[in-house]
């Protein structure tokens, strides 16, 4: 029987290095012959990323927080039966970046959303899939947020004040505290060179054990 795949997300706040730190990943992880799909949240298939369209967008239309959080769990239904699921039985390994850790410290921690009404959807949805590693790059947010106007036009989210997002980072810790078998924290304020060679300490934990 084929070996199911192993499940690595990446979560953080606002402009915190995700998408460099992904493709160092990748990679790291393609150089030791590992057969891996690269995906992300909101989307990863046409409608998920069409919902991902809807929850950027800034809009005369407030949306509401319960709103956000069912279109954020449609585009993870979508995403999980299309495309994770269906590589992890196939032996690939999934690097997901994002996946329902954000949902905790969005909708949670920023919009003061019941984290037990989260937990409800997890299961629906997940059906007791959990990733297998999360790694956490985690920094200041002000100074995440100066690195995100640095770079492009804000999203909805990212026009968020510095108390959301204090909020949001909070919550991530909290997670990792909640689950520290699963969680990598890595210190995302530090020079790139010194986040990537910590990365690279916690993937060879993970992938040849302690
Ligand atoms: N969301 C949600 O609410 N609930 C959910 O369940 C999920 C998501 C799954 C989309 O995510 C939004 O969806 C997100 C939460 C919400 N909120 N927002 N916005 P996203 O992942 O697309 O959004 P993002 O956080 O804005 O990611 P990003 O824009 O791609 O940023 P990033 O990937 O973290 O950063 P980056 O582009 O790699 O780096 C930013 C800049 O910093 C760039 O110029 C780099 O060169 C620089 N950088 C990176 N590392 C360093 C270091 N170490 N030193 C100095 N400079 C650095």
């Amino acid at each position: 029987m084929t070996e199911r795949g192993r499940f690595i997300t990446v979560e953080g706040g606002e402009g915190v290095g995700k998408t460099t730190n992904i493709e160092y990943i990748q990679e790291f992880l393609e150089q030791r012959s590992i057969d891996l799909i690269c995906t992300r949240e909101p989307g990863g298939t046409p409608l998920a990323e069409a919902i991902r369209d809807l929850l950027l967008a800034k809009s005369d239309e407030s949306m509401h927080a319960t709103s956000e959080l069912l279109l954020v769990f449609a585009a993870r239904a979508q995403h999980l039966e299309s495309v994770i699921r269906p590589a992890l039985a196939t032996g690939q390994w999934v690097l997901c970046d994002r996946f329902t850790d954000a949902t905790y410290a969005y909708q949670g921690g920023g919009r003061g959303l019941n984290s037990e009404h989260i937990a409800l959807l997890e299961n629906l949805v997940q059906q007791g899939l959990q990733p297998d590693l999360t790694i956490l790059l985690d920094i200041d947010p002000e100074i995440g947020m100066q690195r995100a106007r640095a770079r492009a036009e804000l999203d909805r989210f990212e026009v968020e004040s510095a108390y959301f997002f204090e909020q949001v980072r909070k919550s991530y810790l909290d997670r990792a505290s909640q689950y520290p078998q699963r969680f990598a924290v890595i210190d995302a304020g530090l020079p790139l060179a010194d986040v990537q060679r910590n990365l690279s300490k916690s993937l060879l934990r993970f992938c040849d054990g302690p």
